[in-house]
C-alpha cells in the first residue's frame, strides 16, 4: 500500500475545508468506484458531518480554528498490475488502496510567520494542494502573503538537510477555487478556455487542466494589490514542471435543475447570499475536486462525471 500526505494550502476563506467536505460527494458522483474509508473515528465522524452539513443543510463549513489530521484509505478500482520475473510473470488485479492523511488548517496560520510544526507538516507532505480564491485576490489581494513566507520556509527546511536540491521535491496542485462564481466562468468563457466536451456538457462547463494554468496566470492580473503574478513565479522556482498541475474547480459546482438534470446558461448560480454569508442553493456537483487529490496520490485520472 502506498502512503501519502496532503495538505492543503491556502489563504483565510479560499475553500480548503468546503473543497474537503465536497471530497467524497464527489467521489460517489465519479462513474469509477472511489471510495474513502475512515482510518479512525474521529476522521470518519468528521467528514461524514462536514458533508452532511453541505448536502443536508446545505451550509458551509465554519471556519476553522485548529489543525485537523484526518486519515483516510482511498479505494480505487482494479488495477492490472504484473507480479514476479519472466516464466514466473503473472497479471493480478488489485484494487488501488492508497494511505490518505488530510491535513486542514486555519488559513491564517500560513501567514507572516508559519510555525515550525507547520513547516514540518508541509516538508512531511507528498502532496501540496494550494488553493487561490480570484474572488478574494480580486477584493483583498493578499494571497502571496499566505503563499510566499510558507514556500521560502519550506524551501529553507528542504535545502538545509539536501544542499544539492534546487526544487522542492512536493508534488503541487495549484487549485482555482469558486470556478461557480460568475467572475471566474466569465473570465474563462472570454479566454475560450472552455472545454467542449458532450460528455459533460449538460452538468455545465468545464476548463481543462492544460488551459487551467492560462486562467491562474489571467486571475493573477486582476489581484488587488498586484502581488499575484507572483505566485506564478515562486511555483515555477521553486517546484519541478512536471509536478505542478493546474486545476479549475468549485466545491459546490453549478446549480441543475432537477427536473431537466442540466446546466442552464442562464441560471446557473448555486449560491444564495444570506444576512451573514451564503446558502447554497440546489444538489452539491463538485468540479475537478477528486481530480487534484488522484493526481497527488499518483492515481490514474478520474473519469469524466
Ligand atoms: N461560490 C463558491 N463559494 C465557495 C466555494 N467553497 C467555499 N466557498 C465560500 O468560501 C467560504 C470559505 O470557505 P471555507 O471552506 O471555510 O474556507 P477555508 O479555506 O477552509 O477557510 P479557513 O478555515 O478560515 O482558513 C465559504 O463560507 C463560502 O462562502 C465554492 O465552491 N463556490
Ligand atoms: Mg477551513
Amino acid at each position: 500500500m502506498t502512503n501519502h500526505r496532503i495538505s492543503l494550502w491556502g489563504a483565510p476563506g479560499s475553500g480548503k475545508t468546503t473543497f474537503l467536505a465536497a471530497l467524497p460527494i464527489a467521489m460517489m458522483r465519479n462513474k469509477r468506484d472511489w471510495a474513502l474509508v475512515a482510518k479512525d473515528d474521529a476522521s470518519g465522524v468528521r467528514l461524514a458531518s462536514l458533508t452532511a452539513q453541505l448536502v443536508r443543510e446545505r451550509e458551509f463549513p465554519k471556519m476553522t480554528n485548529q489543525l485537523e489530521v484526518l486519515d483516510y484509505v482511498l479505494l480505487g478500482p482494479p488495477r492490472v498490475r504484473r507480479r514476479g520475473w519472466f516464466f514466473r510473470r503473472a497479471t493480478v488485479t488489485e484494487p488501488a488502496h492508497v494511505d490518505l492523511s488530510i491535513f486542514d488548517l486555519p488559513g491564517g496560520a500560513f501567514g507572516n510567520s508559519p510555525t515550525s510544526d507547520l513547516i514540518d507538516d508541509l516538508t512531511a507532505s507528498h502532496g501540496l494542494l494550494f488553493l487561490f480564491d480570484p474572488i478574494r485576490e480580486f477584493q483583498s489581494g493578499d494571497s502571496f502573503d499566505y503563499f510566499y513566507g510558507v514556500l521560502s520556509r519550506l524551501a529553507q527546511r528542504v535545502m538545509a538537510s539536501d544542499a544539492s536540491s534546487a526544487r522542492l521535491p512536493h508534488r503541487l496542485a495549484v487549485c482555482i477555487t469558486k470556478f461557480d462564481d460568475p467572475r471566474v466562468l466569465n473570465t474563462a468563457e472570454r479566454l475560450n478556455l472552455i472545454a467542449t466536451d458532450p460528455d459533460v456538457s449538460h452538468q455545465g462547463p468545464r476548463v481543462s487542466s492544460d488551459a487551467a494554468e492560462e486562467l491562474f496566470r489571467s486571475l493573477c492580473t486582476v489581484s488587488a494589490s498586484g502581488n499575484a503574478d507572483m505566485l506564478l513565479r515562486g511555483i515555477r522556482q521553486f517546484f519541478r514542471p512536471e509536478q505542478v498541475r493546474f486545476f479549475a474547480t468549485s466545491a459546490i459546482g453549478f446549480y441543475i435543475d432537477q427536473r431537466r438534470q442540466a446546466y442552464d446558461s442562464e441560471d446557473f448560480q448555486n449560491i444564495i447570499p444570506m444576512k451573514e454569508g451564503h446558502r447554497i442553493r440546489g444538489s452539491v456537483q463538485p468540479i475537478n475536486v477528486l481530480e487534484p487529490i488522484l493526481w497527488l496520490a499518483d492515481q490514474p485520472a478520474a473519469d469524466v462525471k
